[in-house]
């Protein structure tokens, strides 16, 4: 199978988050395209997609489909091994639903806190339509967790789709500290301390770039989720490794993590790692030798 995915700013892009997150957790093998939001590139990137205008757009197969529910439910559809949605014939009609509600709703925690993924404001003051949002997610929540059929810690019990719709939800309570139940927050928390969604926002750290119009004028605080290693960049060293280790390729590009030094072959590998070294299997391998 051949699968692309096209995204947009890793920090910023809510669906595109969603879109990957339903390769990355299911195991799904995808080759991805990514470029800034609102620039000629970006145009450009989709024109390859048509008809899709916005990400994430994607092509299985030959075959594109655009729109993440559209997305979710074709590679359900082609990997029920994945078991994308709960088994439970009842729970995976409230899956699609909370899922469904997600994709078309909340209107105003989606319009008052974009997702950003690079900030927390823990000044923010929600508006009465962000906390009447607030309260439906959190009631979709506490019914999801009463169908959950494991112990898992996601909606379902285990990791489904509805978990992916709900990740960037998760994240904008973190970054605008949204006031929830105990529960909530939890949940919130479980997808912070996810290393796919850590990978995923280390990209986005190391994408480098503020999307302008999305930062508050407010001020900010330390990401709520776990505290990464204490790496850092630097220009020279004697490195541990001669190649990368993502790529295997000769390394040009360094950085330090207790006071030891590992090279890589190019400086956005380099800083995905060092916002979040602990999640990259292929870096901790050569770390823990
Ligand atoms: N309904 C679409 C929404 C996709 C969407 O709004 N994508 C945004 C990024 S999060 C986008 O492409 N924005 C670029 C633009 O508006 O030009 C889906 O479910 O995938």
């Amino acid at each position: 199978m051949t699968y692309e995915l096209a995204i947009g700013d890793r920090s910023y892009s809510s669906w595109s988050l969603r879109g990957w997150l339903l390769f990355e957790k299911f195991g799904l093998p995808v080759s991805l395209r990514s470029a800034r939001m609102y620039t000629e590139e970006f145009r450009i990137m989709l024109a390859a997609f048509p008809p899709a205008r916005l990400v994430p757009a994607a092509r299985l197969d030959g075959a594109v489909v655009y729109d993440t529910l559209a997305l979710a439910e074709t590679l359900n559809e082609r990997h029920p091994e994945a078991a994308m949605w709960p088994s439970d014939p009842a729970a995976r009609a409230m899956a699609r639903s909370i899922s469904a509600e997600m994709h078309s709703g909340f209107t105003a925690l989606r319009n008052d806190c974009t997702m950003n993924l690079r900030r927390r404001y823990p000044g923010f003051r929600p508006s009465d339509a962000v906390l009447a949002d607030l309260a439906r997610i959190e009631a979709l929540w506490t019914h999801a967790r009463s169908m959950a059929a494991t112990d898992g810690p996601w909606l379902f019990g285990d990791y489904s789709i509805a978990d992916v719709f709900y990740a960037p939800v998760a994240t904008r309570l973190a970054t605008y500290n949204l006031p929830v139940g105990t529960e909530a927050a939890a949940y919130v928390r479980r997808h912070l301390s996810d290393p796919a969604f850590r990978r995923w926002r280390a990209m986005g750290q190391a994408e480098k770039f503020v999307q302008p119009g999305y930062d508050r004028d407010l001020p900010d605080a330390p990401w709520p989720g776990p505290a990464p290693l204490p790496a850092r960049v630097v220009d020279h060293g004697q490195p541990e490794n001669s190649l990368c280790p993502y790529s295997g390729k000769p390394v040009s590009h360094f950085m330090e993590l207790d006071g030891r030094v590992f090279g890589f072959c190019n400086a956005f590998c380099r800083d995905k790692t060092v916002a979040d070294a602990e999640v990259w299997d292929e870096f901790m391998g050569i770390f823990r030798n």
